[in-house]
């Protein structure tokens, strides 16, 4: 950095600041804001970055500025934004900031026609851009294509793939059904599968990886739906400000009135599970939302009977959070279902077709194998406590709830089916890093998800990269990046991984939270990745008990998690008296639910005694076939951004968004471009774009040479480019110093003129 030229230096709250260096330490420097001359702070010194020389200059491909760094990557994206300009190429990795408000035009039918067959670069960057260069990609490497979506929560993942979607069915379809329903598919998916956060209004709690199949043609022939992780705990229990599933609320409010009266509707503050956050959310209109969903509902193709199903079942378990306990009043120590429950009991039994007795008795009682005193296999019914009740209630509404949620991604596939397929284009859309003053089971799983795909990421960023290099012969040294494979191993290896520790604990006949967590400990003594909350310097440190806790240092910082309810949350499997219950269901649509979630024939045979059904493992072998995927098909990556925690347009948050850029890997992939050569052009593409500056003589030679001729004779340092094959790889920022020569005043070019003519001689 030069003497008094400004640069970037940390500030609280817009992330950086503008200053100059006036002083420098050991490992800080003196930094005088430009914005308060005369007052000075230290900054430390791989904090502070040097600044382009306009800073009010922006950029669409944030790899032709001349310094890459967060500082300019920040400021860059801030100027931009500022422009309505939401979306910034780093080389072709997309950033998409989320602009809170409709900018006009910008997803029209006019733009998704500009967009068609154009190259990446052409056009302003666009998610349009990247769909397009994924879809000519499929077609001329005759390839799958994967387009992975990532950000925080209300960052604008779903919208952004929603516009992915649009704009292949749109432009590539065949114009019939199968086009519209890819697209209304979501409506149905987002009404049971998301909710209103704190963080976002429509939050998606579940993870999708949606497939567009293409024939040989390359036209729209079907979708694929996979779907990940749905967040059980929001079925019974929402923070005060936060909302159930969309769906509740919307069937409360718009379903007509015979089907109201069919299932026993009344308003959302009569059922417990809806009752304790926000009944009614001013920008969300569950009535206007509900004749959507029905309408998208019909265009799918669902019929009547089906849609009712659907609705049914929502409806009972509504009823089934109704059911209170209470003390018997025996010695036997177990409970009753208090008198004023007894309606929400028949409306429950009625509608999810149980006996009404049979309902009540596996909700008070659990049936239990015993070994005891030798008589092998004996049955014993064991009274529950009212906690006990209220868990197994809670237990049976997840099991049914998410059971049908599975049923509704299932059958919309059963709305675009395809015979045969050439290729697809899958877009994943699955919440980013997260870390939150309380971090669960839910946020190790997601985390641990993120991890690999950020090895995927960094697989292949840096090997495309060198890939690249290699071909065109340029010789440069192999890029270094920090691997993150011992933070996976942490997690996922047979035996030692913390999933398989879990497991093993909620085999255990008295499995514990507590006793699973210092099995992690005590196998991972010293491992890099893993420390325990108390005597832990990371800056992550909370006050959690070694015992309650552990910390794992991930790619994108260190995150303590409470493993309180970690066993509970590992276990899908609903105890014994409740899974036949609901399986011997009077009602054909319940039991097929009951059916369907256990697939292998081994597991249907071990269904009576199935007590432990693991659901990080799941989760684990599910992530490992999408990975296997993804590296099977040429990849895209788009980086969503949320601008600021209020949700509101026009506001840019710039120490919020910087950490969401570091999450995101991006200030590794600046490290790699500073240290590469992150801007290139084809020889024949600088020719056609400078040669009417030069000489005929010039004009006359083959772009290459022309190329070569043209960089000697206006002494371009050879540090700064190098010719490959087929381009000029340009170092960081020279690629726009260069253009700046050849577009300079007349004198110069007159002078660059003679000398090249000199050159020629
Ligand atoms: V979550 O992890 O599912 O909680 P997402 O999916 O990242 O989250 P989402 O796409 O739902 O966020 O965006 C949140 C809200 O931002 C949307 O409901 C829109 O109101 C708003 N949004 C997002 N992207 C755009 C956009 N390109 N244009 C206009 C947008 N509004
Ligand atoms: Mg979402």
């Amino acid at each position: 950095m030069e003497d008094g030229k400004p640069v970037w230096a940390p500030h609280p709250t817009d992330g950086f600041q503008l200053g100059t260096i006036v002083d420098i330490g050991a490992d800080s420097l003196t930094i005088e804001p430009l914005k308060e001359r005369g007052k000075t702070f230290l900054a430390p010194v791989n904090q502070v970055f040097p600044a382009e020389d306009d800073v009010n200059k922006h950029v669409e491909d944030n790899c032709s500025l001349m310094y890459l760094n967060e500082a300019t990557l920040l400021n860059n994206v801030r100027v931009r934004y500022s422009k309505d300009k939401i979306y910034t190429y780093v080389a072709n990795i997309l950033i998409a900031v989320n602009p809170y408000y409709d900018i006009p035009k910008l997803y029209s039918l006019d733009t998704i026609q500009q967009y068609q067959g154009r190259s990446l670069g052409t056009l302003p960057p666009h998610v349009y851009a990247l769909a397009d260069k994924a879809f000519r990609d499929m077609k001329v490497l005759k390839m799958s294509q994967s387009i992975i979506v990532s950000g925080e929560s209300g960052a604008g993942k779903t919208e952004n793939t929603k516009f992915v979607l649009r704009y292949l069915t749109t432009s590539y379809g065949t114009g019939q059904d199968i086009d519209e329903r890819i697209v209304e598919a979501n409506p149905l998916l987002e009404a049971f599968g998301n909710a209103k956060t704190v963080r976002n209004n429509n939050s998606s709690r579940f993870g999708k990886f949606v497939e567009i199949h293409f024939n040989s043609k390359n036209a729209v022939v079907g979708g694929f739906v996979s779907h990940y992780l749905l967040e059980k705990s929001r079925i019974c229990r929402q923070s005060s400000e936060e909302r159930n599933y969309h769906i509740f609320y919307r069937l409360c409010a718009g379903a007509p009135e015979d089907i109201r009266q069919k299932f026993h509707l009344s308003s959302p503050d009569s059922f417990r599970h809806l009752k304790a956050g926000p009944l009614k959310d001013p920008l969300l209109d569950d009535q206007g939302d509900f004749s959507r969903m029905v309408v998208a509902m019909k265009k799918i193709g669902l019929d009547d009977g089906e849609k009712l199903d659907l609705f049914r079942v929502v409806a009972g378990v509504l009823h089934l959070g109704n059911i209170d306990f209470e003390e018997a009043g025996s010695t036997s120590g177990g409970c009753v279902i208090k008198n004023k429950s007894g309606q929400a009991l028949e409306h429950c039994a009625e509608l999810l077709g149980l006996d009404e007795e049979d309902l009540r008795i596996s909700l008070t009682s659990r049936v239990m194998l015993t070994t005891a005193g030798g008589a092998k296999g004996t049955v014993i019914k064991v009274p529950l406590k009212v906690e006990q009740a209220n868990n197994a209630r809670d237990a049976l509404a997840k099991a049914v709830y998410s059971r049908l949620f599975d049923h509704v991604v299932t059958r919309v596939n059963q709305c675009f089916p395809f015979d045969s397929s050439a290729n697809f284009i899958g877009v994943l859309d699955i919440a980013g890093f997260e870390y939150f003053e309380h971090n669960s089971f839910e946020q190790f799983c997601i985390n641990y998800c993120n991890e690999k795909l950020q090895q995927f990421f960094n697989e292949r960023i840096l090997k495309e990269e060198q890939e690249l290099y290699q071909k065109e012969g340029l010789g440069v040294n192999e890029v270094k990046y920090v691997d993150n494979q011992d933070c996976i191993d942490l997690v996922e290896l047979k035996l030692v991984g913390i999933l398989d520790i879990l497991d093993e604990e909620n085999r255990l006949p008295q499995p514990s939270d507590q006793h699973f967590t210092e099995t992690v400990h005590n196998k991972h003594k010293n491992h890099f990745r893993l420390t325990v909350p108390r005597k832990s310097k990371l800056t992550v440190h909370r006050n959690v008990r070694d015992d309650e806790g552990f910390i794992i240092r991930h790619f994108a910082g260190a995150v303590c998690y409470e493993t309180n309810q970690f066993v509970e949350k590992n276990n899908d499997a609903l105890h014994m008296s409740l899974e036949s219950l609901v399986s011997e269901s009077k009602d054909r649509f319940i039991r097929e639910l009951f059916e369907n979630s256990i697939n292998s024939k081994d597991a249907k045979q071990k269904a009576g005694k199935l007590s432990f059904i693991s659901v990080g493992n799941k989760f684990k072998t599910q992530l490992n076939i999408l990975l296997d995927k993804l590296r099977n098909t040429g990849s895209s990556f788009i980086r969503c951004v949320k601008p600021n925690l209020k949700m509101v347009s026009h506001q840019f948050e710039g120490t919020q968004i910087l950490s969401q850029l570091q999450c995101s890997g991006m200030v590794s992939v600046l490290d790699l471009m500073q240290g590469g050569f992150p801007s290139r052009a084809p020889f024949h593409e600088l020719y056609n774009m400078y040669k009417q500056y030069m000489p005929p003589k010039l004009t006359r030679l083959d772009p290459r040479l022309f190329c070569k001729a043209l960089f000697k004779a206006l002494g371009l340092n050879e540090n700064d480019y190098k010719f490959g094959l087929t381009r000029v790889f340009f170092r960081p920022g020279k690629f726009a110093e260069f253009d700046q020569i050849m577009k300079s005043d007349p004198d110069h070019l007159a002078e660059l003129v003679k000398r090249v003519n000199k050159w020629l001689i």
